[in-house]
């Protein structure tokens, strides 16, 4: 049977481990033969959207171009994994929609962690600069987040390790017969 292809949405915080559970996602489908892609900041931001900042403006319209541009990884009948943090619920929403329309499934998957565990990780130091105001508009700090109400998957982070996490997506993907 040929491979569907789908979008993967992952959705959360900064530092909630979206892009490690993507990486660690890829690599069990890759195993097993399966196509997979990976759309994040680094190939994303930095390329086709570098025009774009974190207004509530400019995240829509990055959002928008990352649906399109995953919508066509997915038809091509490669599993799109794409970790932003899309926290708007409406621009997720549309995203689904589009996917929807091309009779494409779309999986969102919430990666959740307590703020203060992001906080506390703060792997690039991104948190403090957004608490001492040096960057505005961050996430969670200054700038909202509207958790999923429905998604597929919700993932806890700091009750799970990565590989679980990534492996509870690859299971839900086998049952739902995309891989
Ligand atoms: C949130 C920001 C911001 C602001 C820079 N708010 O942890 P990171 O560093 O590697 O991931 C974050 C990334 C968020 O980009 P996205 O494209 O995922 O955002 S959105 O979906 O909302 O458009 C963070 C860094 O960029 N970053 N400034 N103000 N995160």
């Amino acid at each position: 049977r040929k491979q569907e292809g789908c979008t993967v949405w992952f959705t959360g915080l900064s530092a909630s481990g979206k892009s490690t559970i993507a990486c660690a996602l890829e690599q069990l489908l890759l195993q097993k033969g399966v196509s997979a892609y990976r759309l994040d900041g680094d190939n994303i931001r930095f390329g086709l959207n570098k025009d774009l900042g974190f207004s509530e403006k400019d995240r829509n319209e990055n959002i928008r171009r990352i649906s399109e541009v995953s919508k066509l990884f997915a038809d091509s009948c490669t599993i799109s994994l794409t970790s932003f943090i899309s926290p708007y619920r409406a621009d997720r929403d549309k995203a689904r929609e589009l996917h929807k329309e091309s009779g494409l499934r779309f999986i969102e998957v919430f990666v959740d962690v307590p703020l203060d565990v992001a906080e506390k990780r703060d792997p690039k130091g991104l948190y403090k600069k957004a608490r001492e105001g040096v960057i505005k508009e961050f996430t969670g700090i200054s700038a909202p987040y509207e958790a999923p109400e429905s998604p597929e998957l919700h993932l806890r982070t700091d009750k799970n390790t990565v590989e679980e996490c990534a492996t509870v997506i690859y299971e839900y993907l086998v049952r739902e017969n995309l891989i």
